[in-house]
Order: structure tokens, then C-alpha cells, then sequence
């Protein structure tokens, strides 16, 4: 890419993330979810990771999407719709055990029925504990994603909380681990909600998959 397309596409995300967001629909079951007319934007990853503060400091907005202080605040696929243009969807989180057991299947088979079967979803940004790295909840979804080809990218989340050579060795770790899955993109982004750290790289790849 040119220096000058270079700027134009950090212009862009400025402006488009600067445009009015509105939430347009809560969707608790693949029939109910808006038509499938723009593309998607998915927001997916364990519970309390940190996705809906993700998606409201992208947004600089401070409660657009709800924030949880217990794990299992998001419940049902929410999207906001960014500039009439796309929709940004915030996902209930995996992996939680502290709901019923019918929650749990139910959201599941929700979260999993609609990243293997969306056309609109241009990628997946999945959200990993920087503290944590990938647990096997994260390797499982990777792998239906790689199997369904849905185009995804790993995003570490509160780099706030640990140290730059803990991030630089995980980073290292992830980054030998994408190798083995076809449909990821090949390097990590770090984010912090709360710096706003690789907040702009973020816009900026979002920018430049819904054109
Ligand atoms: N230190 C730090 N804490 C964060 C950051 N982002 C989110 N948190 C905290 O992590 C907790 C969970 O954040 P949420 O954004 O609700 O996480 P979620 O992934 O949407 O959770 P569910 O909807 O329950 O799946 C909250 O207490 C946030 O304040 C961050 O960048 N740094
Ligand atoms: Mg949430």
C-alpha cells in the first residue's frame, strides 16, 4: 500500500468512527437477526474479556454497548449499526459456567450457528485475555472457524494489566500457534480499553473490511 492510501484509510476510520451509531437490533435467535443487507463486524470471545468495553471505546462512546461487572452481562447478539454503513455486532461471551446449563446451550449453539452461517460477516475479531492467553474454549472456536473459513483475527484484550515482556512472550506464543490455522490472520492486535491502545489500528482494519 502506498504512503497516500495509507492516509486516506486512517482518515477514513476517523471519520467513519466518528459517524452516528445507533443500536438497531438484540437478537436471542438466528430468526430474528436484521436482513442480511451490510456487512458485519463480529466482536466474539470468553466471557468477561472484555468485548462490549472494546466496542464502546472503538465507538468513544461510554455505555453504547452494556458493560458487565459480573461475567454474562451481554446476553443475546447486539448490533449497532456505525455510519448506516455496517453493523458492528457485540457477542454474549463462551465459556462461562456460572449461568443454567440451557443458557449455555442456548447461547452456544447462537454464537456458533451464527459465525459458521452468516454471509453479511466479513471477520471475527476474537478477544483473548492478555493475562490468559488462548484456554481450550478459544482453540475449539478457532478451529470451527478455520473449518467453516470465516475469517478471523486474534485481538488481545487489557494490555493495561501485564507487563511488555509478558505481552512480547505471548504475543510470540500466539503468533506460533496461528500458523497452524488457515483462516486467522497472522499477527495479534493489542488493545486496551481503558489506555486506548491499538484502539486506531483497530478502526483502521475495520475501516478497510467494509470499505
Ligand atoms: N484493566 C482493564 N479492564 C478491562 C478492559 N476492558 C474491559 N475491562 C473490564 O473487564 C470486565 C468485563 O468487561 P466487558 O466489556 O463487559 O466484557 P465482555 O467480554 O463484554 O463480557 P460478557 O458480555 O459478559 O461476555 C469489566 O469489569 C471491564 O471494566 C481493559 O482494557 N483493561
Ligand atoms: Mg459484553
Amino acid at each position: 500500500m502506498s504512503e497516500s492510501e495509507e492516509l486516506d484509510v486512517s482518515e477514513y476510520a476517523r471519520w467513519l468512527f466518528a459517524q452516528e451509531c445507533t443500536f438497531e437490533a438484540g437478537a436471542d435467535k438466528m430468526e430474528i437477526l436484521p436482513p442480511p443487507t451490510l456487512p458485519e463486524i463480529a466482536f466474539a470471545g470468553r466471557s468477561n474479556v472484555g468485548k462490549s468495553s472494546l466496542i464502546n471505546a472503538l465507538l468513544n462512546r461510554k455505555s453504547l454497548a452494556r458493560i458487565s461487572h459480573t461475567p454474562g452481562r451481554t446476553q443475546q447478539l447486539n448490533f449497532f449499526l456505525l455510519g448506516k454503513r455496517f453493523y458492528i455486532v457485540d457477542m454474549p461471551g463462551y465459556g462461562y459456567a456460572a449461568v443454567s446449563k440451557s443458557k449455555i446451550k442456548t447461547w452456544s449453539q447462537l454464537i456458533q450457528n451464527y459465525l459458521k452461517g452468516r454471509v453479511p460477516l466479513k471477520r471475527v475479531f476474537l478477544l483473548i485475555d492478555s493475562r490468559h492467553g488462548f484456554k481450550v474454549t478459544d482453540e475449539a472456536v478457532m478451529k470451527e472457524l478455520d473449518q467453516a473459513a470465516v475469517s478471523y483475527q486474534i485481538v488481545l484484550t487489557k494490555t493495561d494489566k501485564s507487563t511488555p515482556l509478558e505481552i512480547e512472550t505471548l504475543v510470540e506464543s500466539i503468533t506460533a500457534t496461528l500458523k497452524k490455522h488457515p483462516a486467522a490472520f497472522p499477527i495479534p492486535l493489542l488493545t486496551s480499553s481503558f489506555t486506548k491502545e491499538g484502539l486506531a489500528p483497530l478502526r483502521e482494519a475495520i475501516a478497510e473490511l467494509v470499505g
